[in-house]
């Protein structure tokens, strides 16, 4: 063969080979005995970039020196993130994501949180109701409610798991109040009637945010008052509290995920309690990722 004729020879298979195997590593399943880092080129699927939890992975990125083998963080939006989980999962591909409860991809998806031994996510998280600091006084009774009401991330999640399947958020908001009626009874007891008088909800619209903020506004319109939910930006949430554009917010994530917010605007809000205790973020990957179970183990594994 000449020197050109096998140069070409070597060039076809070249054309062959490539796309087959870059195809391949894209639908690859997950192989234990490799390395992660290169089967995912380093990539930790991330949300929108004002999340708090894209935060934390930025900083799991130092804490746990995984810069220097170049894991990069990806900004995208969570239904994307849960697109592409839903994807890797039913070709038990790698990944990692950023994951945070509760939401409905715990439910959903086989998945299961990294072991944070650095705590850079945190050690407890809980949801917290925040006020305008004149709120208590301009509207005691709708104060008294928020005094009131918490629930708990099974109750969260039968309204959640409702939205996620398609079904509008006041529907089953009012579905959840028929079905609990000593719960309801208990958040709306001595809460005085609101004869039409308007009350602000401020929210991100994250999966959890939507259903407990839909809630609310139920519970307080068969009270008789005039509620509107507003959902916005995590930053401008906090702001429109802070300047009183807004009354109330039930989903502020505390003391890290949004602990810049509750720093930066000291003093012009008021905490008034956990709504919904044990919540958690950090980063998560399917379960069938069995040799990877710490943060660490990104590094090493
Ligand atoms: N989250 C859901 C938010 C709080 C609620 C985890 C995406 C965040 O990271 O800011």
């Amino acid at each position: 063969m000449s020197k050109l004729k096998r140069l070409l020879l070597l060039g076809f298979i070249a054309l062959l080979i490539v796309p087959l195997a870059a195809c391949q590593s894209s639908t690859a399943a997950y192989n234990p005995k490799q390395k992660l880092g290169p089967q995912i080129n380093y990539t930790i699927t991330g949300i929108d970039a004002g999340a708090g939890i894209m935060g934390g992975a930025q900083s799991a990125l130092s804490a746990y020196h995984l810069q220097k083998d170049n894991w990069q963080l990806q900004t995208s939006s969570t239904a994307a993130m849960t697109s592409t989980l839903d994807k890797a999962i039913k070709y038990k591909q790698p990944i990692v994501i950023t994951g945070w409860q509760p939401h409905w991809m715990f439910t959903k998806y086989p998945i299961k949180f990294l072991k944070d031994p650095k705590h850079v996510f945190g050690k407890a998280e809980n949801i917290h109701t925040i006020t305008r600091v004149g709120l208590k006084k301009d509207n005691p009774a709708v104060y008294k409610f928020l005094t009131q009401f918490h629930w708990n991330a099974t109750q969260m999640s039968q309204i959640m798991l409702k939205v996620n399947a398609g079904e509008a958020p006041s529907k089953a908001a009012k579905a959840y109040i028929q079905a609990h009626p000593a719960q309801v009874k208990q958040w709306l007891s001595g809460v005085k009637a609101g004869h039409g008088k308007a009350v602000k909800f401020t929210y991100v619209a994250w999966d959890s945010e939507i259903a407990s903020t839909n809630l609310v506004k139920q519970l307080l319109e068969s009270k008789g008052y005039k509620v509107t939910i507003q959902p916005m930006e995590a930053e401008t949430m906090w702001a429109s509290i802070a300047t009183n554009a807004a009354d109330a917010s039930v989903s502020a994530w505390l003391p890290t995920t949004s602990g810049r917010y509750a720093k930066q605007y000291k003093g012009q809000f008021v905490d008034v309690r956990a709504n919904l205790h044990g919540a958690k973020t950090g980063l998560a990957v399917p379960k069938y990722m069995k040799n990877i179970n710490s943060i660490s183990d990104l590094v090493n594994k």
